[in-house]
């Protein structure tokens, strides 16, 4: 059986100057550019809204299709990605967890490339990385998110570290970059 590395939402978007910018969002991708070729499957996902969404009544206007906020953070070594997730894409839909992507069926890809554990990375702690951590367990998989290589976007102070226990509660293991 295989890991697998998930690269969630590493968009110009979610990092410093994007229109949802997560605090020191961009400080992982240099911890993800040391891992990339430790996984002999690396797979990312992007949200990716219409213009018009309602989730942009919650939620600043971002990651739009096709434009350069919905692009990956220049310095990530896109080139190590096999796989492409899309996610949010349709106009009443959050697409917070990788396993709504609708471009293809993230749950089946994995299976069929034999993949039993996923080690999750990226953007939002609180957000994505979380709907998409919890998805993973519910789908079978050993899961486990690495913690110097996440970051919350923390609406209210404190929801980076509530995420991180919702998950560990629910069977995700946590660990450090140092340990892989
Ligand atoms: C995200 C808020 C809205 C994320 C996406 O990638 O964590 N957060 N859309
Ligand atoms: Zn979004």
């Amino acid at each position: 059986m295989q890991r697998a590395l998930l690269i969630v939402d590493v968009q110009n978007d979610f990092c410093p100057g994007g229109a949802l910018a997560v605090p020191q969002g961009d400080q992982v991708v240099p911890v993800i550019n040391r891992l990339l070729d430790r996984f002999p499957l690396v797979l990312s996902s992007q949200d990716w809204h219409p213009a018009q969404s309602r989730h942009f009544e919650r939620w600043p206007v971002h990651c739009v299709q096709e434009s350069q906020g919905a692009a990956l953070h220049p310095d990530l070594q896109a080139d190590a990605i096999q796989v492409r997730l899309y996610k949010g894409t349709g106009q009443a839909d959050d697409g917070y967890s990788a396993f709504e992507a609708t471009n293809l069926d993230l749950a089946q890809t994995l299976h069929q490339a034999q993949v039993d554990h996923l080690y999750i990375v990226g953007l939002a702690t609180d957000y994505c990385v979380k709907a998409t951590a919890l998805d993973a367990i519910k789908a079978g998989f050993d899961t486990t998110v690495v913690l110097d290589a996440v970051a919350a976007v923390e609406l209210t102070p404190g929801d980076g570290i509530n995420a991180l226990q919702a998950m560990s509660n629910a069977g995700v293991r946590l660990t450090h970059s140092s340990a892989l």
